[in-house]
């Protein structure tokens, strides 16, 4: 018997005298899927040929071996995946279309340009989701679907439209719900003189785009919001206020991005706030360092929070989980592998928790024991129980998956 069996029968008996059972939480676990974001693999570029990355969103670094096309970047997808444990989803925007060499705008976009995503993501057992992209275009520079130019705010309704054609045909080519997440960059520099016009006029384009009716059995609509882009720092059209409020009133699921707000601020207790709500969550689990910046998502206290959260509420079955974010000062393919497998850490750490134990303890008054607790469980041997969701899942093993990587990159990425 390997040693990663022997310590997890070791940790399932020391759960289990807690009252939890660990083979319970490896299954919620292994169905849980989440939404691994491809625009990690090309610092955000895309295969339009079109210009740099605007809408006040910004990548650092450049690490060698970033992908330049479609096969390379399902090459790099490919070998994250395989380090991996479960099967997940994958997170696209607009601008990762097969285009094929040609021009097609925005507003143009068809499900044949995404025929090949469809084809790797059935090769891997893994779901689509969307992003209509309102960025990095000339007819994005002033504004989208807030612009008071009506030729502009039409043209981005209907890359909105063509979008969520493409979301409902992944749902429907794929059996898994496919979400389709808007955000745009709208905002200024300085204050407005009028703050709520270019919000009317976004609710006006939303209402445009959402009444085209699809089947909500293939695809749904999320909004995410934020507090500032860079350039753009006083004033963002999509608050979360704004956003909040036309989800709840429109039945949109709220898209909670971790690093779009004020540092202080606890994403993870806004999710909660807003239960009661709206029906369904979206989430891009990212890591802000001191502003948007777009850190690897790691095992920390907010991500944390936020999976304790979803598991003590039962709200994982009415959230959406993806990743959101950009680093290109280290290996594309390692950024990937840590974000996923942190946050499924994650997961698993909040799943092998004695919730009812614990709210028990709560409504009775007994804050010591609910302290305590939480304190003790910190320490628990929830690695032993990753370990072996690894192993049974065909993963590599704790950090032996870094070593693969870096033959990859000598292999594969170092000849780009
Ligand atoms: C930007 C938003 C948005 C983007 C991606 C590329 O601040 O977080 O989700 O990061 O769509
Ligand atoms: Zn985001």
């Amino acid at each position: 018997m390997s040693q990663v069996y022997n310590n997890y029968l070791a940790a399932k008996e020391i759960y289990a005298s807690i009252g939890v059972d660990v083979d319970a939480a490896l299954e919620v676990l292994k169905k849980t899927r989440i939404s691994m974001h491809c625009w990690q693999g090309d610092d955000v570029t895309g295969f339009e040929n079109a210009g740099p990355l605007t809408g006040g969103i910004q990548v650092t670094g450049n690490y060698p071996g970033k992908a330049r096309s479609l096969p390379e970047l399902l090459r790099d997808i490919d070998k994250a995946l395989s380090l991996i444990p479960g099967n997940h989803k994958l997170n696209l925007h607009a601008i990762y279309g097969d285009f094929g060499g040609k021009k097609v705008d925005r507003d143009q976009i068809e499900p044949k340009h995404f025929e090949a995503w469809v084809e790797f993501a059935k090769a891997h057992q893994a779901g689509l989701d969307f992003n209509p992209t309102f960025f990095s275009h000339p007819k994005s520079e002033t504004a989208t679907l807030s612009s008071a130019d009506e030729s502009i705010r039409k043209f981005w309704v209907d890359h909105g439209i063509a979008s969520r054609k493409i979301t409902e045909y992944f749902g429907k080519e794929l059996g898994i719900v496919s979400v389709m997440n808007t955000w745009i960059p709208d905002g200024s520099k300085e204050l407005p003189i009028d703050p709520v016009g270019p919000r009317m006029r976004l609710k006006k384009s939303l209402d445009e785009m959402y009444a085209v009716k699809l089947n909500d059995a293939y695809m749904k609509d999320a909004v995410e919001s934020k507090v500032f882009g860079i350039g753009l720092e006083s004033y963002t059209v999509g608050s979360n206020e704004f956003y909040c409020g036309y989800a709840a009133k429109s039945g949109k699921l709220v898209c909670f991005d971790m690093g779009h707000f004020h540092p202080t601020e606890n994403v993870s207790d806004k999710l909660p706030a807003m239960a009661p709500f709206v029906d369904e969550f979206l989430l891009h689990l990212s890591r802000p360092v001191r502003w948007d910046s777009d850190h690897v998502t790691n095992f920390n206290d907010e991500i944390s929070n936020m999976m304790h959260v979803l598991v003590r509420n039962n709200l994982l079955d009415r959230t959406y989980i993806g990743l959101d974010y950009f680093d290109g000062t280290i290996n594309r393919v390692a950024a990937w592998v840590v974000g996923m497998r942190s946050a499924q850490r994650a997961l698993l750490h909040a799943l092998l928790e004695p919730v009812e134990a614990l709210k028990k303890a709560e409504l009775e008054g007994d804050y010591t024991t609910r302290l305590a607790m939480v304190e003790e469980l910190k320490a628990f041997p929830f690695g032993a129980v990753w370990d072996y969701f690894c192993e049974t899942a065909g993963v590599p093993v704790r950090n032996s998956w870094i070593g693969e990587v870096k033959t990859y990159e000598k292999d594969v990425l170092a000849n780009r």
